[in-house]
């Protein structure tokens, strides 16, 4: 296969609802698209950067400008033939894994669209459907979250999300679990605590979560550790995990007993499966994360939370739970799961006539 270059495509799309987290509040993605061009057939994969370097250290710009000056021009001097050589020919560029993986996951598309394999049977999925969890985002009110948290589980969600930071956390989970009982219910507080806050997040021990995200800092490792040893909730990194490398250290120091693998976050698809695999030989158990996806990022997800050893339900909810109009069909939830798809593939493609009125920029960079 010959990949004859990439189109880089920005789309602008409004959220449902405005989602609040402790590093900002989202009302509308602005999503990078590539879509790999080769002599077999065509791929896209999804950048999942925010446009702010606020999650991780990448932004939706940034990314833009290191695909073009060094990942597509690395590329095009290795003549790579497949996705499984990317991971190495970028591998002399430090970090900048969400670009990284867009461009293998567009690469991996076209590669397995032209073989007629779908993601999933690529990866090793071993369902054909997964159950659905939602993020639900800081609210301006307990009232306005109850309603929205009491919403999700009328659609049939099978698991609940709440992101906390600091004045927002212990009482909210409380009223979550009065009003709504014993539903599968976890927090995510992307990094907003230090150590000093371990004896107040112990104060979540009675409510029966399932886990709590990434209270401290990306690079705090060893501070989960530590906290893990007062906080009887299992602790479980999402923004610390960027490698199967970093994953084994965190698991090693028990730093992590859950595992949130986000593909992007990790360098792609191929690398998200490696953690996996290391996750499930450590008895760890993992759950597919979400970055606010379109349809054809939440195709890949799918597929991907059907391996064996995710074991939770992700943060993969229907296409309606974030947009009015997705660029696929929409993902519809059936009973709080979705079907993984099996056509060649991602199983979708975006459609064309919403495609382009939500386009703001084209850009084609040959190989
Ligand atoms: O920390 O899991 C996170 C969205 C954007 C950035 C970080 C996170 C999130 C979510 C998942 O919480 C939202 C979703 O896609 O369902
Ligand atoms: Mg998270």
């Amino acid at each position: 296969m010959k990949v004859e270059g990439f189109e880089l495509r920005r789309v602008a799309m409004p959220l449902v609802s405005p989602f609040r987290t402790s590093f900002g509040t989202q009302t509308a993605r602005d999503i990078l698209l590539v879509r790999a061009v080769t002599d077999a057939a065509e791929g896209w994969g999804e950048c999942v950067t925010l446009p702010d370097p606020v999650y991780s250290p990448e932004y939706t710009d940034g990314a833009v400008d290191v695909m073009k000056r060094f990942f597509i021009p690395a590329l095009a001097a290795a003549g790579i033939a497949d996705a499984t050589s990317i991971g190495e020919v970028l591998k002399p560029f430090k970090a900048h894994r969400m670009a990284k993986a867009a461009l293998e996951t567009a690469v991996l598309d076209a590669e397995l669209r032209a073989e007629g394999r779908s993601f999933a049977r690529e990866l090793g999925s071993v369902h054909d459907s997964v159950p659905c969890g939602v993020s639900v985002g800081i609210m301006e009110s307990v009232p306005q979250l109850l309603d929205a948290v009491g919403g999700y589980l009328d659609e049939g969600y099978a698991r609940i999300k709440l992101k906390i930071e600091p004045g927002w956390d212990i009482q909210v989970v409380r009223a979550v679990r009065e009003r709504f009982g014993d539903v599968l219910l976890q927090v995510d507080a992307n990094t907003a605590y230090t150590l000093g806050d371990a004896r107040h997040l112990a104060k979540l021990d009675p409510f029966d979560l399932l886990l709590i995200e990434q209270p401290l800092e990306e690079e705090d490792v060893l501070g989960h550790a530590e906290l893990a040893k007062v906080v009887k909730t299992p602790i479980c990194l999402d923004e610390s995990i960027t490698s199967a490398q970093t994953a084994a250290a965190a698991i090693r120091l028990g730093a992590t007993s859950v595992i949130n693998i986000k593909p992007g976050r990790v360098g792609g698809y191929l690398e998200a499966r490696r953690i996996h695999d290391l996750a499930t030989a450590h008895g760890i158990p993992v759950w597919c994360g979400g970055m606010i996806e379109s349809g054809l990022g939440r195709a890949a997800n799918l597929a991907l939370a059907s391996l064996p050893g995710f074991t939770l339900p992700g943060d993969v909810s229907a296409s309606g739970r974030f947009y009015e109009t997705d660029i696929t069909e929409p993902f519809v939830m059936r009973d709080g799961r979705l079907d993984v798809p099996t056509g060649p593939g991602l199983g979708v493609t975006p459609v064309a006539a919403i495609l382009d009125e939500l386009t703001t920029a084209v850009e084609w960079v040959p190989v």
